[in-house]
């Protein structure tokens, strides 16, 4: 239904896959929805098949579709991110009133985001940044909704925002993360989390194949089970689908008719180029970009594939298939808990950086829904933080610990497996050393120090006593303490 005089509580710029979907959303959800899209042909498809879910406003100017918002005006911006974004959000402040709210619900990097709620503020309006995941479906039929800019705006947006996020046991997938760019901060850090977690399936999915020799069908079956227990998500789940898929022309499995390199739109890249500013390891992110740049790189692995490397000669492991089976299992689990303790490490420290105050209660609980990474497991995350807001790393708490001394043996073995197989299992392997990093009692940092000093007279500390120090390397080589 459409009426040009009712006055709407909300408009979507934008009607692309994001916009349309989302503006059917609110739609269905009782709200009037203003819409404009640049071409109006996106606009006239989108009432012609679908206007009879709810109110829409039409426009097919930026001043009409404005005109056509109840005060104080909202609107959601869903362009591409970058150039088009920051075009229509000068337009969008043109128009409107002092007070009213811009949203940018597409995928902005924070710093962006940083800036043009500087810029948006100076013209008397308020800017939300907004992380919106879940993809098409989460659009339309509730997303996970990571919104960031002036607490005064999520009074406004709130319960609007609220009436269409996908909701877990009554409780909204959606809550205000913190000023400025902090909303897009985190849907950057979850969509690093989230390419880990495709990681890590991958390399279970590869042992699995070309470790103990299952086919794909077979796979999807031990997916399809791994999904009822601890590891029960959204992306187990659609892995035990993609797996046991059959290609409609072939008939061979599809996962075998995919070409094998990895694309990506740039966020995962964010993440870890973000984690390398902030100095935190966020080691199994970072490797999950790197294997996805690498499954690119078809020049080059040709070239390797004929013939050219080594295997090596260490003979393969036996396998005995069901114990492997868990054990993969176990390792996928404990290398998924790494990468979401890393991802809050980031967060924090985004956090901190900023001076966002994000609180990672309120992600465990809204990402249980709507979006990409929602798991089971979340709600042990959520616990994890009530039981001690200043957990110094997620995998301390003490449920966590627990797991992993379950976790750990099988851990080492599918890592000495995948190794002595030859099998790539980037994730698995780092995220390990990560964890016996951490544990180790001396580090080798003691000597790249020593190694600092001698050809740069970096200085060091020493273990027992206050001061910083260095040896006079290329002279009598006699301790002298620089401060
Ligand atoms: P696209 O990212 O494909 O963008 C297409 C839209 O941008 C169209 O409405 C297009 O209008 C509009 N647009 C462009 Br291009 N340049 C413009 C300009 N200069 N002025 C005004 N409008 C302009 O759409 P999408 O895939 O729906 O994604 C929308 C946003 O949501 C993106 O930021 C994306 O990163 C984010 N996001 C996407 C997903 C997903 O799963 N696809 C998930 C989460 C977030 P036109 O019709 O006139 O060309």
């Amino acid at each position: 239904m459409t009426d040009k005089n009712e006055l709407a509580q909300i408009g979507v710029v934008g009607l692309a896959v994001m916009g349309s979907n989302l503006a059917r959303n609110f739609a269905r959800n009782g709200n009037t929805v203003a819409v404009y899209n640049r071409s109006p042909e996106k606009t006239h498809a989108l009432i012609e098949a679908h206007g009879e879910e709810g109110n829409f406003v039409p426009s097919e100017t930026i001043e009409d579709f404005v005109a056509s918002l109840e005060r104080p005006r909202k609107a959601i911006i869903m362009v591409k991110a970058g150039k088009a974004t920051d075009a229509v959000i000068d337009q969008l402040a043109e128009a409107m009133d002092d007070g009213d709210i811009i949203i940018d619900g597409g995928n902005a990097l924070f710093t962006d985001t940083i800036r043009r709620e500087k810029d948006v503020a100076a013209r008397g309006k308020h800017f939300v940044g907004a992380g919106i995941s879940g993809g098409e479906e989460g659009a339309l039929n509730g997303p996970a909704i990571m919104p960031g800019g002036p607490k005064e705006s999520w009074e406004t947006l709130g319960p609007i925002l609220e009436s269409i996020a996908a909701n877990v046991d009554g409780t909204p997938c959606v809550t205000h993360i913190g000023a400025d760019g902090a909303g897009h901060f985190v849907k950057m850090v979850h969509n690093g989390i989230e390419y880990a977690d495709m990681q890590v399936i991958g390399e279970a999915y590869q042992l699995l194949r070309y470790g103990a020799g299952m086919e794909p069908a077979e796979i999807a079956e031990v997916f399809h089970e791994w999904n009822s227990g601890d590891l029960d998500s959204y992306l187990i789940e659609i892995t035990a689908e993609v797996l046991a898929q059959k290609d409609p022309e072939t008939g061979a499995p599809l996962v075998d008719i995919i070409v094998d390199a990895a694309g990506q739109k740039g966020t995962g890249r964010w993440t870890a180029i973000n984690g390398l500013e902030l100095g935190v390891p966020i080691t199994g992110i970072a490797e999950s970009v790197f294997a996805r740049a690498l499954s690119s790189s078809t020049a080059q692995r040709s070239a390797a594939q004929e013939g050219q490397l080594p295997a090596g000669t260490i003979k393969a492991l036996d396998v005995d298939k069901a114990e492997f089976i868990e054990d993969v299992r176990r390792a996928l689990y404990a290398a998924k808990l790494i990468a979401y303790s890393q991802g809050f490490d980031e967060i924090k420290a985004g956090s901190e950086e900023f001076g966002w105050d994000v609180d990672p209660r309120d992600l465990a609980t809204i990402w249980r829904g709507g979006c990409i990474i929602r798991a089971k497991f979340l709600d042990r995350i959520r616990a994890a933080y009530d039981n001690n807001a200043d957990l110094p790393a997620l995998i301390l708490d003490p449920y966590f610990k627990g797991e992993l001394e379950d976790l750990i043996d099988p851990w080492r073995r599918v890592v000495v497996a995948a190794t002595q197989l030859g099998l790539p299992a980037p994730v698995f392997a780092s995220s390990l050393s990560y964890y016996d990093s951490l544990r180790a009692e001396r580090l080798p940092a003691a000597l790249i120090q020593g190694q600092r000093d001698f050809f740069g007279a970096h200085t060091f500390k020493r273990t027992d006593k206050p001061g910083t120090f260095h040896i006079e390397w290329s002279g009598d080589r006699s301790l002298t303490q620089t401060d």
